[in-house]
C-alpha cells in the first residue's frame, strides 16, 4: 500500500487554517468508506482512483507547488466552458475548482446570501475559510458568465483573489454570439498571455488541443462500456472518476483513465457487470456534483439500481462535442475551440432545446429505465428546465422523477423513500 505523506508543512506554508483544514479531511475517509468500500462489491481496478482521495490535498498539490517553483502559472477554473487549451498552451496549468461539501459554510455568513447554491457556497467558503490547497496555489482564477449566482459570486471573490471573468454568451446559438465568444476567447489568451509571459502559437496550441481532446476521449470510452448491460463499472465509481480528471493532469489522467477503459472493455466482452443484468438502469441529468458530493448515486445505488449515465458537466457534457484540430493559423484553431464549446448545452443558455435532444438520445443509447432530473438547491437555471423536460419525457413514457437538493444528509431518509418509490414504478 502506497504510504501517505504528511503534508502539513506544505499546506502551512500556503496560509491554511491547518485546524479547520485537518478537521475537514478528517471526515472525508469515513464518507468514502462507507460509500465506495463497504457499500461496492465486484468494483473495477480503482486503486488510482482511491488513493487520490485518500490523498486528496496532498500530492497533487505538491506538484502544483513544485511547478510554480519553476515559474508555472497556475490557474483556477469553475465551469467546463473554460478551455483548458489555451491554459495548457501557455505552458500553464488548468485545475478544476470544487465545491462538493457544505463543510466550509461557515466562511461564508454575512458575506454571500445563505440562499445560493450550494455549490458556490462551498467553493468560497473554501477560499474564505482557507482550506483548499488548490485555491491557494492559484496564480489566476477564471470565472465566466454562466448563472446570475456564479456572475455575482465573481465580484465578491475578485477582493480575495487575482480574478478574470470569460464572458459566456447566453443565445449561444446566434451569430453574434459565436462572434463574441471567439473574441473573448481572444481576450482570454491576451490577459493568459500576460500571465504567463508566454505567447500563443500554432505550435503550443495544437499539440494542446490534441491532448485535451484525448482526455475526453479516455473518458468516453468509460461512458461507452456503460452502455452494456450490465454495466462493468457503478455510476458511482464512473462520477469519481470525472471529478477526478477535472483537477488532476492530463497526461496522467489519459494514462489512467485510458487503463481503466480497458479493463472495462474487457469486462465487458466477458459479459461481467457490477450489477445483475437486469438490473433498472438510471440516467441522471442536472447540476454538476463536485467532490465529494457521491449523495444522490450512492442513494440510487443503494435501494436496487444503478447509474449508467450523467448528464451533467461531470458526465457527458465534459466530453460533449467534437474538437477539429485542422487550421493554419492560431485564429482557425481558436475558432474551432470556440465551436465545440458552444456545443455544450448547459441550462444557463436560451433557448436550450438541444439538452433536451441530448436527454432523449442517452436514454436510447444507454437503454436507460427511468431519469432523475437533480437540481441543487436556488440553481434556478436547471430548476426551471426541470418541468418542461418532466413533461416531455411523460409523454414520451419515460419515468422521471425530480430532485432538488443540497450536500446536507438531512433529507436522505426522505429522498430513499421517493427513490424507493420510483423504482419499484419502474419494476411493475
Ligand atoms: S456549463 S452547469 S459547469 S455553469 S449549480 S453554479 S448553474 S446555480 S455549475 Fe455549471 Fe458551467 Fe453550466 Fe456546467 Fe450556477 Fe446552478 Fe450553482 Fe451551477
Amino acid at each position: 500500500m502506497t504510504q501517505i505523506e504528511d503534508h502539513h508543512p506544505m499546506w502551512k506554508k500556503l496560509g491554511l487554517d491547518l485546524k479547520k483544514h485537518d478537521e475537514l479531511l478528517a471526515v472525508l475517509p469515513t464518507i468514502f468508506k462507507e460509500i465506495y468500500i463497504d457499500s461496492q462489491k465486484n468494483r473495477p481496478d480503482m486503486s488510482f482512483f482511491d488513493f487520490v482521495v485518500g490523498d486528496i490535498h496532498g500530492i497533487r498539490v505538491k506538484e502544483l507547488t513544485e511547478a510554480k517553483s519553476k515559474g508555472k502559472k497556475i490557474i483556477g477554473t469553475f465551469c467546463v466552458y473554460v478551455p483548458d487549451e489555451i491554459i495548457i498552451a501557455l505552458d500553464a496549468i488548468g485545475v478544476g475548482l470544487c465545491g462538493g461539501t457544505n463543510f466550509s459554510n461557515y466562511a461564508v455568513e454575512g458575506i454571500i446570501p445563505p440562499n445560493l447554491c450550494p455549490l458556490i457556497k462551498s467553493a468560497v467558503g473554501f477560499k474564505l475559510g482557507k482550506i483548499c490547497p488548490y485555491f491557494e496555489s492559484l496564480d489566476l482564477l477564471i470565472g465566466e458568465t454562466t448563472c446570475d449566482g456564479k456572475k455575482k459570486t465573481w465580484e465578491i471573490l475578485s477582493n480575495y483573489t487575482d480574478m478574470y471573468v470569460l464572458e459566456v454568451p447566453h443565445c449561444k446559438d446566434r451569430t453574434q454570439a459565436k462572434q463574441l465568444f471567439l473574441q473573448e476567447l481572444k481576450d482570454l489568451v491576451r490577459k493568459l498571455e500576460q500571465k504567463t509571459g508566454k505567447k500563443l502559437t500554432i505550435e503550443n496550441l495544437k499539440p494542446a488541443m490534441e491532448k485535451i481532446k484525448r482526455k475526453r476521449e479516455q473518458l468516453k470510452r468509460i461512458y461507452e462500456t456503460r452502455k452494456a448491460n450490465p454495466p462493468p463499472i457503478s455510476g458511482k465509481d464512473a462520477l469519481l472518476v470525472s471529478q477526478i480528471a477535472f483537477y488532476d493532469d492530463p497526461d496522467r489522467q489519459i494514462q489512467v483513465v485510458g487503463k481503466l477503459a480497458d479493463e472495462l472493455e474487457g469486462r465487458v466482452k466477458k459479459g461481467l457487470g457490477v450489477v445483475p443484468k437486469g438490473t433498472p438502469r438510471i440516467l441522471i441529468a442536472g447540476t454538476p456534483m463536485a467532490i465529494p458530493n457521491w449523495k444522490l448515486h450512492h442513494l440510487v445505488e443503494t435501494s436496487g439500481a444503478v447509474v449508467v449515465v450523467e448528464e451533467t458537466c461531470t458526465g457527458t457534457r465534459y466530453f460533449a462535442g467534437d474538437m477539429k484540430i485542422k487550421g493554419n493559423t492560431v485564429d482557425e484553431l481558436l475558432q474551432n475551440i470556440a465551436d465545440r464549446y458552444l456545443e455544450v448545452n448547459c441550462a444557463c443558455f436560451t433557448p436550450n432545446s438541444k439538452r433536451i435532444d441530448d436527454i432523449k438520445r442517452l436514454i436510447k443509447d444507454y437503454k436507460v429505465n427511468g431519469v432523475i432530473l437533480y437540481t441543487l438547491t436556488f440553481c434556478q437555471p436547471y430548476e426551471i428546465e426541470v418541468m418542461h423536460i418532466q413533461n416531455i419525457l411523460k409523454k414520451e413514457n419515460v419515468p422521471v422523477l425530480a430532485i432538488t437538493t443540497d450536500y446536507s444528509s438531512e433529507d436522505v431518509g426522505q429522498l430513499k423513500t421517493r427513490i424507493d418509490a420510483f423504482l419499484e414504478m419502474i419494476r411493475k
